[in-house]
C-alpha cells in the first residue's frame, strides 16, 4: 500500500522523516534566500570556472559599490567553494568592480563599450601588465550591482561566463507594497509587513535589507512601501522620520523608496481647511512637506497616488482633474528629481447594474484621455495591465494608446489576488508576455505594449513597470515557494520585456532549486503550463475570474460578479453570457481601441476566443473558432485544467530526494491542495453553467460522479448533515457532514466495487483554525490517518478550504466496509464532503475531455 498524505503538515514531516536523510543537502532551506542561494556547484560543473580569478577588487567605495563587490565575493566563494579575497588594488588576476569612470582611470588599457545605457553594465575580459581581469563596470552604482548579479546568475545556472553589455528597458522599475501601518498587508498572503507593526516602522528592518538584495538582483530600483489605500497620517512628521529608516535599509541595494499619499493630506496632516489642488495654500503645503521629506530621505523616489477611487478622496471633490492633483505634487518634487506615480485606476464602484451601457472597463480611458499632455514632465500615469482588475484574462487597457504626450507605466500584480492567492501555483510571466506582446496598432503602426511602456512608441523619457508584490515576514517572502517565480519573472521582464517565459523560468528554477536536469525540466514544465491550467479550471473565454468578487477574490463565487455596483459583470442569463462591449450594440468600450484592434474585437468573426465573453454577449450554443459551443468548451476546459492540476503532485513526488526535504514537503502540501481545489472550481463552474444554460455536458460528466460517495449518504454516528448554499459552489451536492460529538464520529458504507486496485480520496474541509483528526478504516483496519492542521482560507467550511487526502493502491472486493472516523478540534468539526473511489490508472482517462 502506498499512502499519500495530501495535506501533510510539512513541519511534522520534517521532524519525522529526518531532514537530512538523503545526505544530499547540507542545510535546511526555508526559501529566505529566494533565488540567491549560491548553492555549491557540483565538481563537474565547476570545471568551466577554474580559470576565474579568486580576488575581487572594489574600486567604488559608495554603499552600492560596496554591496556589489561584497555580494560578488559571497556568491563566488559559496558556489565555487573557494576562498575569495577582497582587494582594493590591481596587481594580480581579479574581478574588478566599479563604475565605468572608476575602471577607466584604474585600468586605462580597457575601453568601455560605447553607449552603455543608464543603470547598465559591461562585463568584459581585459589584460593588463601580464594580468587577466574580469571587468564589471557599471554606468553607475546601480549598474555595478546589476553587473555582478548578472555574473553570479551565469555561474548559478552553470552557463559560460561571457562578455556582455546590458541596460534596463526603462527607468521606472518599481515594486508596490500594500502594507498598512498596523502590520497587515492588503492582498498579501505571506504574513505581516516587513516594514510596519503596531502603527510604527519596525525596530528590526533586517528583512528590508534582505528584500532590497533580492530586488537589486532583478533590477528593481524603487519600492512604494505602503498601501495605496493610504493611512491618513502617512505624511505626519514623526512617521516620516521613521520611514527614513526604511530608505536607509534599502539604500545599499540601489532601491529608492516612495510613499503612497492621500490627496487629503493637507487637511488631515496639515490642518488646512481644504485639499483643493488649485488652492495656493495647498500647493505651499505640498512644497514644504516635500522639502521636509528630502531632508530626511535625499534619494526619495516620489509619491504614489490613488485618488477618487474605491473610497479614496481626490480632486473630484473640488471639481478638479487628476492632472490638477498630480501636478501639485509633481512641482515640488521636480527640483529633487522625484516623480509622481498617479494611478489610472479611477472608477465608480457604484455603477448601475440595470444600465446596459454602464461599463467599468471604460473608466480609465474616459477619465484620463482628455488630460493627455496636461501633466508635468515628472508625472507618470500608472495603468493596470487590463481595464478591470488583474483578472486571469483581460485585454490590454486601451488607455495605453490614448496618452501619447504623457508618461505611462504598466502596473501588474505579482501578488496573486485573482490568480490563486499564493495557494495555487500560477506562473504569471506567460500572462504578462501576452499583454506586453499585444500589438495595439496605434496609427496603424506596430505598437506592442512593451514598446509603449518602454517609451519607444511615443518617445517618452519616463516610463516603465510597476508590480504589486506584497512580500511578508514569512521566511520565503510570498508563501508559496513557486510564487517567488513571479517576482523573479516580473523583474526580468521589466529589465528586458523580450525575454521568453521559458528563459525566465529556467533561470529561476536553476537558481532556486538546482541544476539537476529532472528538477529543472519538471519545475519549468509545471510552471509554464500553470497559468493556462488555472484559466481553464476557473474562468476561460475572457468571462472574468469568476472568483468571489464581494468576498476574498479567491475561490468560486460565480454570481457574486452580478447585480452590484462593482461592474465586474458577466451578464449571464438562461440564454447567454458575456458583456456586450461592442460599439454597435453594447457599451462602446471596444471603440476605445485604435481602429484596427477595435475592428478585430468588434466582429465575432475575428474576436479571439480567449476574449470572446469580455467583448460580446453570446448564446451558450454559440460556436467558437475551435468548433465547440461556449458551454461545451467551458465544461471541457474545466476538466482539462483540473486534470493538469491533478498532475502537479504526481510530477512533484518524482523529485523527492532531488531537492531539500523542507521545500519539497511544503510545495507538495500546496500542490495537493491545488489539485483538490481545482476539482472544487471545476465542479462549481460546470454545474453553474449546466444549471444556467440547461444544456447537459455531451460527455455526461457534469453532475454525475459515479465514483463519489457523498458523506450525507453514508451511515453516520455523531456526524450531522449540513447544507451549504449554493449547492454547486461550496460542497458536492450542497451538503457536508460535521462531527458534533466531542468523543468522535463515524461515517460508514458498504462498498460494492468490483475486485481491483483503487485510489481512495477523502474530500474534507481544513479551515484556518483547529486541527481535526481523521482515520480511514477498511474492514476494521486503518489505511490512513491525518490531521486537518493546515490553514487554508476561511473560518468555516466552504469551497476555499476544501481539500483532499488520498490513499493509493488499495485492494478492494465487493462487500468491503469503509469507515471514516473524525474527531473535532476547537471549532473545526472534522467536516467531510465526500469520498471518491477510483480504479487505479483510470481516473485520468475518465476525466479527460474531448480534446
Ligand atoms: C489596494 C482592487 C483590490 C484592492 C486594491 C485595488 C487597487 O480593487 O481588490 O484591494 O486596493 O484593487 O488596486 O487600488
Amino acid at each position: 500500500m502506498n499512502t499519500t498524505k495530501k495535506t501533510a503538515n510539512w513541519r511534522v514531516v520534517l521532524a519525522t522523516a529526518g531532514l537530512l536523510s538523503s545526505g544530499m543537502f547540507a542545510h535546511a532551506e526555508n526559501g529566505s534566500e529566494g533565488w540567491l542561494r549560491y548553492a555549491p556547484l557540483p565538481a563537474a560543473a565547476k570545471t568551466q570556472y577554474v580559470a576565474l580569478p579568486g580576488r575581487v577588487v572594489a574600486l567604488d567605495n559608495s554603499a552600492m559599490g560596496q554591496s556589489a563587490s561584497g555580494e560578488l565575493k559571497r556568491g563566488l566563494s559559496s558556489m565555487l567553494g573557494q576562498e575569495v579575497s577582497a582587494e582594493t588594488k590591481l596587481g594580480s588576476d581579479a574581478f574588478i568592480v566599479g563604475t565605468v569612470a572608476d575602471l577607466q582611470s584604474a585600468l586605462p588599457a580597457w575601453h568601455a563599450p560605447a553607449g552603455i545605457g543608464d543603470e547598465g553594465f559591461a562585463v568584459a575580459q581585459a589584460q593588463s601588465g601580464g594580468h587577466s581581469y574580469w571587468v564589471i563596470a557599471g554606468k553607475d552604482g546601480h549598474g555595478e550591482l546589476y553587473g555582478i548579479f548578472h555574473v553570479l546568475q551565469s555561474i548559478a545556472t552553470e552557463k559560460p561566463l561571457v562578455a556582455d553589455t546590458e541596460a534596463p528597458s526603462a527607468p521606472i522599475r518599481w515594486a508596490d507594497e500594500w502594507d498598512n501601518f498596523d502590520g497587515t498587508i492588503e492582498r498579501g498572503w505571506a504574513g505581516r509587513s516587513i516594514f510596519f507593526e503596531g502603527g510604527h516602522v519596525r525596530a528590526d528592518l533586517s528583512r528590508v535589507g534582505a528584500y532590497g538584495r533580492l530586488l537589486a538582483s532583478i533590477g528593481i530600483n524603487g519600492v512604494a512601501i505602503n498601501n495605496v489605500n493610504a493611512n491618513k497620517m502617512t505624511l505626519d512628521s514623526d512617521m516620516l522620520k521613521q520611514i527614513a529608516r526604511i530608505a536607509d535599509a534599502f539604500r545599499p541595494w540601489g532601491v529608492h523608496i516612495s510613499v503612497a499619499v492621500p490627496m487629503a493630506s493637507p487637511q488631515d496632516v496639515g490642518g488646512l481647511k481644504t485639499f483643493d489642488p488649485l488652492d495656493p495654500d495647498v500647493a505651499a503645503w505640498w512644497q514644504k512637506k516635500t522639502d521636509e521629506i528630502y531632508t530626511l530621505i535625499p534619494d526619495f523616489a516620489g509619491y504614489l497616488v490613488k485618488a477618487d477611487s474605491e473610497g479614496q478622496r481626490g480632486p473630484a471633490q473640488y471639481g478638479r482633474t487628476p492632472a490638477d492633483a498630480a501636478n501639485v505634487l509633481a512641482r515640488p518634487l521636480k527640483a529633487h528629481g522625484g516623480v509622481v506615480m498617479y494611478r489610472g485606476f479611477v472608477y465608480n464602484n457604484h455603477l448601475d447594474w440595470n444600465d446596459m451601457k454602464a461599463d467599468r472597463a471604460r473608466a480609465g480611458y474616459d477619465n484620463f484621455r482628455y488630460l493627455d499632455g496636461k501633466f508635468e514632465p515628472n508625472v507618470v500615469i500608472q495603468i493596470k495591465n487590463g481595464p478591470i482588475d488583474f483578472q486571469v484574462r483581460e485585454p490590454v487597457s486601451p488607455l495605453f494608446t490614448a496618452l501619447p504626450h504623457t508618461n505611462v507605466a504598466i502596473e501588474v500584480q505579482t501578488t496573486q489576488e485573482y490568480t490563486g492567492q499564493a495557494h495555487h501555483m500560477v506562473f504569471l510571466a506567460p500572462m504578462w508576455r501576452t499583454y506586453l506582446d499585444t500589438d495595439l496598432r496605434v496609427d496603424s503602426k506596430p505598437s506592442a505594449l512593451k514598446s509603449i511602456v518602454t517609451g519607444k512608441v511615443f518617445q517618452r523619457p519616463l516610463s516603465g513597470f510597476v508590480s504589486v508584490v506584497n512580500v511578508g515576514l514569512e521566511d520565503n517572502w510570498m508563501h508559496h515557494p513557486m510564487s517567488m517565480a513571479n517576482l523573479y519573472g516580473y523583474g526580468r521582464l521589466a529589465w528586458n520585456p523580450d525575454l521568453s517565459s521559458e528563459q525566465i523560468i529556467d533561470e529561476w528554477t536553476r537558481m532556486t532549486w538546482g541544476n539537476n536536469p529532472q528538477v529543472v525540466s519538471t519545475i519549468d514544465k509545471l510552471n509554464l503550463e500553470s497559468w493556462h491550467a488555472y484559466e481553464e479550471y476557473t474562468g476561460p473565454l475572457g468571462v472574468g475570474g469568476l472568483t468571489n468578487i464581494t468576498g476574498p477574490h479567491y475561490g468560486p463565487g460565480i454570481e457574486s460578479a452580478e447585480r452590484n455596483g462593482w461592474g465586474q459583470w458577466i451578464r449571464a442569463d438562461h440564454d447567454g453570457i458575456g458583456m456586450d462591449r461592442t460599439v454597435a450594440t453594447g457599451t462602446g468600450f471596444i471603440g476605445q481601441y485604435p481602429p484596427e484592434l477595435a475592428a478585430k474585437y468588434e466582429s465575432l468573426k475575428t474576436c479571439p476566443d480567449e476574449l470572446l465573453l469580455f467583448m460580446h454577449h453570446v448564446p451558450y450554443t454559440y460556436v467558437l473558432h475551435n468548433g465547440k459551443t461556449v458551454v461545451q468548451y467551458t465544461y471541457d476546459t474545466h476538466y482539462d485544467g483540473a486534470k493538469i492540476a491533478a498532475s502537479y503532485p504526481v510530477e512533484w513526488r518524482k523529485l523527492k530526494g532531488l531537492i531539500d526535504n523542507e521545500r519539497y514537503e511544503k510545495t507538495l502540501t500546496m500542490l495537493n491542495y491545488q489539485a483538490a481545489h481545482a476539482d472544487v472550481w471545476r465542479d462549481a463552474v460546470d454545474q453553474w453553467f449546466a444549471k444556467m444554460s440547461g444544456i447537459p455536458d455531451k460527455l455526461g460528466r457534469v453532475g454525475h460522479d459515479p465514483d463519489r460517495i457523498e458523506a450525507e449518504a453514508m451511515d453516520a454516528t455523531g456526524y450531522k448533515t449540513t447544507d451549504m448554499a449554493p449547492y454547486f459552489e461550496n460542497a458536492s451536492n450542497g451538503k457536508f457532514a460535521a462531527c458534533s460529538d466531542a468523543a468522535g464520529c463515524s461515517l460508514k458504507t458498504k462498498l460494492d466495487k468490483p475486485m481491483g486496485t483503487y485510489s481512495i480520496g477523502v474530500q474534507y474541509f481544513d479551515t484556518v483554525q483547529g486541527a481535526s483528526s481523521f482515520d480511514l478504516i477498511l474492514d476494521g483496519k486503518s489505511i490512513g490517518q491525518w490531521k486537518a492542521d493546515e490553514t487554508w482560507p476561511g473560518r468555516r467550511p466552504d469551497a476555499d478550504n476544501s481539500t483532499r487526502f488520498t490513499v493509493e493502491n488499495i485492494h478492494l472486493k465487493p462487500g468491503d466496509t469503509l469507515e471514516l472516523r473524525g474527531k473535532s478540534d476547537k471549532t473545526e468539526q472534522a467536516p467531510v464532503d465526500y469520498i471518491e473511489i477510483t480504479p487505479e490508472g483510470s481516473k485520468a482517462q475518465m476525466k479527460m475531455a474531448s480534446k
